[in-house]
């Protein structure tokens, strides 16, 4: 099988199981035991030298980081269904949220949840209210991303939003739990946390 996903469902790596289901290609898990500390062994830091998980190869080609291993199994498996073609002009939009949940959500909450004192004027996320703001005026144009059309952008911003919101690290705003709840009716993501679920079990974990 020529995916294999180093994962754990304690991990990002859970959230990239949606990803990969969505891609709808055959994909093998390899389970990397984040409590005991595997990810920093040499087998997974000579695939990604952060040492963390997600983790894909796909043959030959490693991909790391969450965002990153989304788009690329859209382009790679869906293109112009998962991810818009190269010159549909909806690319710009695609791009600009995918890459705004990583850079801009994440800091801006991680920010904000543990008290970091920065000059918001240097940093890539800016403040907390202007991401709020931001990130909601992404899905000011329909039910996803694209507007009416469902893409990976959605299992990128989407998928943080969910967490966040479990999470209670985002304000639970009509805009975002709206939007999730959509999100959960997906089989690709609702197959994705069956797995993650049994996983769960099998590794003895809640
Ligand atoms: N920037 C990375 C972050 C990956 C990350 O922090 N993964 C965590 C699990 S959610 C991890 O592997 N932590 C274990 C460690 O850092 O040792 C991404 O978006 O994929």
């Amino acid at each position: 099988m020529s995916l294999v996903l180093h994962y754990h469902p304690y991990s990002r790596a859970a959230g990239t199981l949606w990803a990969l289901e969505e891609a709808g290609q055959p994909y093998e898990l390899k389970v990397v035991d984040i409590m005991k500390g595997e990810q920093k062994g040499p087998g997974l830091v000579a695939k990604n030298p952060m040492g963390k998980l997600p983790t894909l190869e796909d043959g030959d080609v490693v991909v790391t980081e969450a965002a990153a291993i989304c788009l690329y199994l859209a382009d790679r498996y869906a293109p112009g269904k998962l991810a818009p073609a190269l010159d549909d002009p909806r690319r710009g939009t695609y791009l600009r949220w995918s890459f705004f949940a990583p850079s801009v959500i994440e800091p801006a909450v991680m920010a904000k949840v543990s008290g970091w004192t920065y000059k918001e004027v240097a940093a890539g996320w800016g403040n907390y209210d202007s991401m709020i703001a931001a990130a909601e005026s992404a899905l000011a144009h329909g039910p996803f991303v694209l507007g009416e059309q469902f893409s990976m952008a959605d299992v990128v911003l989407g998928g943080l939003l969910r967490f966040m919101l479990q999470f209670k690290t985002i304000e639970p705003r009509a805009a975002f739990t709206g939007y999730v709840a959509r999100l959960d009716q997906r089989p690709a993501f609702q197959r994705a946390e069956a797995r993650n679920l049994a996983m769960r079990q099998q590794l003895g974990l809640k």
